[in-house]
């Protein structure tokens, strides 16, 4: 296996993947937020992963900061990885409040060391770039969704050979046995937010026989940004790669004032699979997902609904070691 070449200004080899780890293509659909930036380098530092494509669905963020900060990110670690901008619309917009983080993400330092501009993709939308991603792998293709997922939800409706094509979705998504986290006005609190944004989408993918395994609030809850956590950063400051992880995780400081409840490490932990499966427990659970009314966005266990592979149980320890390992590898 093959280390990334690192002609970018990044220190530091790929790292974190557990023994085992099988070899994966991977297409990553995010949507933006500090978090799945986060997950993004991540991705970026996993030596079993063949990163195909990165698309941006505009949901949890602004698109052009969103895309802008993606591609920013994969040139700090010399990765040559195809990006797109999604297009779709989302039923249930995100707080703006939260969107304008990608703003905030593309101005940061350590991404901006050549100056500010990268010269915007020239890509079709994410949908359509998404279909050709899947037709072109050399082998079957692991989808990592942690935003919506209304871009493979097109490709399934309008090229359901592309199926076939994809081994497994990984999905951060749903709250099955928790309360949601879905408070606006009208909602009863029971959905998750990339589930919200487009219930169609995850109704579409749920009526496909294509494998998924879902990371729902349950487990993702379990591994919030804690203070002492990023302090680790702090203490392993001076390269590239940890100054990011630890400015990303800053970030999301306020979250508890301003909602109530704590920023987690949703979709680094949902990431976290690829490189070692056994961070968490899983279990196979027939499940549905309401798309209408005041429980729209919601995952409900279901006898006659489609079997997902949930993650359980988490040990998070484990989880939070091995985001240090990969991330800040001076800071243990
Ligand atoms: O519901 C979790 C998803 C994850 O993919 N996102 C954030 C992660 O990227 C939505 C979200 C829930 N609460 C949030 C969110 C918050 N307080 N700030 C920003 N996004
Ligand atoms: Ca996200």
């Amino acid at each position: 296996m093959t280390d990334p070449p690192t002609t970018g200004t990044a220190t530091g080899t790929a790292t974190g993947t557990a023994p085992g780890a099988r070899r994966r293509h991977v297409v990553f659909d995010h949507d933006g937020a500090p978090d799945d930036l986060l997950a993004l380098l991540l991705l970026t530092r996993y030596e079993n992963v063949d990163l195909r494509g990165v698309a941006v669905t505009p949901a949890d963020c602004l698109p052009a900061p969103g895309l802008s900060a993606t591609r920013k990110i994969l040139a700090l670690v010399g990765r040559d990885v195809p990006t797109a901008l999604g297009v779709l619309p989302g039923r249930n917009p995100f707080p703006l409040a939260w969107r304008i983080d990608a703003l905030r993400a593309d101005a940061l330092p350590v991404l901006n060391q050549r100056g500010r501009t990268v010269p915007a993709a020239q890509a079709p939308p994410a949908h359509e770039q998404f279909a050709t991603w899947l037709a072109q792998a050399p082998g079957p293709v692991t989808v990592l969704a942690t935003g919506p997922l209304t871009n493979i939800a097109w490709c399934l409706k309008h090229h359901p050979r592309l199926a076939a094509r994809i081994e497994e979705i990984v999905f951060m998504g749903g709250a099955l046995d928790v309360a949601g986290n879905v408070h606006q006005p009208g909602h009863d609190g029971t959905g998750e937010w990339n589930v919200y944004w487009d219930p169609d989408a995850v109704k579409c993918v749920f009526d496909s026989d294509v494998p998924i395994t879902m990371f729902p609030l349950d487990v993702t809850n379990r591994v919030p940004v804690t203070a002492d956590f990023v302090e680790i950063f702090g203490r392993a400051y001076g390269e590239h790669v940890s100054d990011l992880a630890g400015s990303l995780l800053a970030l999301t400081f306020g979250t508890l004032e301003t909602t109530g409840l704590p920023y987690c490490c949703w979709d680094s932990l949902t990431t976290s699979y690829l490189a070692d499966q056994d961070i968490c427990t899983f279990e196979t659970v027939r499940c549905d997902v309401v798309t209408r009314s005041a429980s729209q966005g919601r995952i409900v266990r279901s006898a006659g609904g489609r079997a997902v592979r949930c993650a359980r149980s988490v040990d998070a320890d484990r989880f939070y070691r091995h985001f240090v390992t990969t991330l800040a590898p001076r800071g243990r």
